[in-house]
């Protein structure tokens, strides 16, 4: 068997159903034998985008995404969504070609060292240097993007290789490695702290989402009555529509949810990264803290538990669950209720009419023309600060956030993938400044014939970064943009587009554009 159709074989048996990926001279083989399979392989018009598309695919779904691309320029225009696949622990396989083997030892045609440039944002690469290496390396790239934590791997495959012949064959992925069970002294102490506790908080991560411990977490939080506050990325583990959720933690020392935690005498992190939220942000020296999580904390002085938990999210929810239910404690709900109030009457605000508007007040159109589940992918900017604190959300993975590694440009290419990867209706929220980033890939789209809305917000500007410098320095620098008439570039690629001049046109329009079209809602925001 030739090695490229063996490693086109090896992703059929990981259920790998489509790769996202741009070609190259140096993957010839590789894509003729995707052609040859069940495998659909999606060009794209950056690689970048590819990456993202995987990203998003592996956040939604739990298997790895696969992205692929060319050596040199095409794997450096990779890069990015693979590190925020890495940071966000999202699953993820990415596939370069190489040059032959007999080339890489001197100054090459487009030819640098991608084992090491990948090696900084994956779990673990390697090249397939050798035809009968590729069976096992496929199968570790997949068991180890999507073991927890999962993340990035990544595979070079030189071109001298995927023409060779090989006498090995895929292995079976079998089941899933089962993660370990809590240890029962962490589990009694955690208990003890509950006992003693009068006032506990649950801060629900992305590992919240990502290990489906929803269910179990939404169970404690009912049994115990205890409020949670999720992180961007633990959006919907616990629904926002229940009144023990305090929404969504915000980077400031001021915003609700950081002023509950600070009134809580016991906060327990539920799959909670750093890299997510800088914990010095909310963390209380004197409060005492317990941290279940799949890995062991981050050695930080702002986040210092007193006990860490580091087993399966879900078994531990679950012991915690059962325990409770049988001789859990009480508590009085009073303390986290006016907490609840305020950040519920900031949801249910009436917003002002447009234009100009502002994100937040087009949020419960967009609320209101979206279902429980159906998915948000939004982008990274101040755009993405208004959808934390005020777009409820009600169910898991509903709402697609990059705040690990927060990348500008995932949106459009991340709605690609979801389109696909999910029966409900998908909108991609972005600034104009991510947008134009990876806007190509709206072709994409329409090749594949999605029908996703994206929602763009514009200010003509970086608006986060303006924000910033303005309240640090009172002035900006840097930041201001033009843009293309948005309607007329929606037009050249075929889609429907919209720009509403009132809140009434804003709603009607995101009804008709959320039903089934691929389209464009451009919103002038200041
Ligand atoms: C790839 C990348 N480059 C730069 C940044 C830094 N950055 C964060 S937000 C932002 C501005 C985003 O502007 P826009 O997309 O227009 O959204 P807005 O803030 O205006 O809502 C920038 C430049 C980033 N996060 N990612
Ligand atoms: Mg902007």
């Amino acid at each position: 068997m030739k090695v490229s159709d063996l490693l086109v074989a090896c992703l059929e048996r990981e259920g790998v159903e489509r790769v996202y990926g741009l070609p190259g001279e140096e993957m010839e083989d590789l894509l003729f034998s995707l052609r040859d399979s069940s495998v659909e392989f999606i060009p794209v018009r950056h690689e970048q985008g590819a990456a993202f598309m995987a990203d998003v695919h592996g956040r939604l779904t739990g298997d790895a995404g696969v992205c692929l691309a060319t050596l040199g320029p095409g794997a450096t225009n990779l890069l990015t969504g693979v590190a925020d696949a890495h940071l966000d622990k999202s699953p993820l396989v990415a596939i370069t070609a190489q040059g032959g083997l007999e080339r890489l030892h001197q100054e090459s045609h487009q030819a640098i060292d991608v084992l090491r440039t990948f090696g900084a944002v994956t779990k673990w690469n390697t090249q397939l240097d050798s035809p009968d290496i590729v069976h096992e390396s496929v199968r570790k790239a997949f068991k180890l993007a999507q073991y927890e934590k999962p993340g990035a791997t990544h595979l070079e495959l030189p071109e001298d290789v995927a023409a060779a012949e090989t006498k090995t064959r895929p292995m079976d992925p079998g089941d899933r490695v089962p993660f370990a069970a809590p240890d029962p002294d962490a589990l009694d102490r955690v208990k003890a702290m509950f006992r003693d506790a009068d006032r506990p908080i649950l801060v629900a991560g992305n590992g919240a989402v990502r290990t489906h411990a929803a269910t179990r977490l939404r169970e404690f939080v009912d049994a115990a009555d205890v409020p949670v506050v999720s992180t961007y990325m633990g959006k919907g583990a616990v629904s926002d529509a229940d009144h023990r959720s305090l929404m969504t933690l915000d980077s400031g020392a001021n915003d609700e949810p950081t002023r509950a935690i600070a009134a809580a005498d016991l906060v327990v992190t539920v799959g909670y990264d750093i890299a997510e939220h800088d914990p010095a942000a909310w963390r209380d020296e004197g409060t005492a803290l317990v941290h279940v999580d799949s890995e062991p904390a981050e050695v930080y002085e702002a986040y210092d538990p007193d006990v860490e938990v580091v087993a399966d999210i879900e078994r531990t929810l679950g012991s915690l669950l059962d325990w409770y239910r049988d001789e859990g404690p009480s508590y009085d709900a009073d303390w986290y209720r006016e907490y609840r109030e305020r950040i519920a009457a900031d949801v249910d605000r009436d917003p002002p009419d447009g234009p100009p508007f502002t994100v937040r007040s087009v949020l419960p159109a967009l609320r209101k023309a979206m279902a429980p589940e159906d998915v948000l992918v939004s982008d990274v900017g101040s755009h993405k600060m208004a959808i934390a604190a005020n777009f409820p959300t009600y169910e898991p993975n509903t709402c697609i956030v990059s705040n690990g590694f927060a990348s500008m440009g995932i949106a459009v290419p991340g709605a690609v993938a979801a389109d696909l990867a999910v029966d409900a209706n998908v909108v991609a929220a972005t600034g104009d400044g991510g947008f134009l980033m990876n806007a190509a890939e709206i072709e994409t789209a329409t090749r594949m014939d999605c029908s996703f809305t994206i929602l763009l917000f514009n200010d003509d500007d970086y608006g986060l970064i303006s924000e910033k410098q303005t309240a640090h320095t009172g002035e900006s620098f840097g930041t201001e943009l033009t843009n293309p008439d948005f309607v007329a570039f929606a037009d050249s690629f075929g889609i429907e587009s919209y720009r509403p001049t009132s809140l009434s046109e804003l709603r009607s329009a995101l009804e008709t554009a959320t039903e089934d079209e691929l389209s464009l809602v451009v919103v002038p925001v200041e």
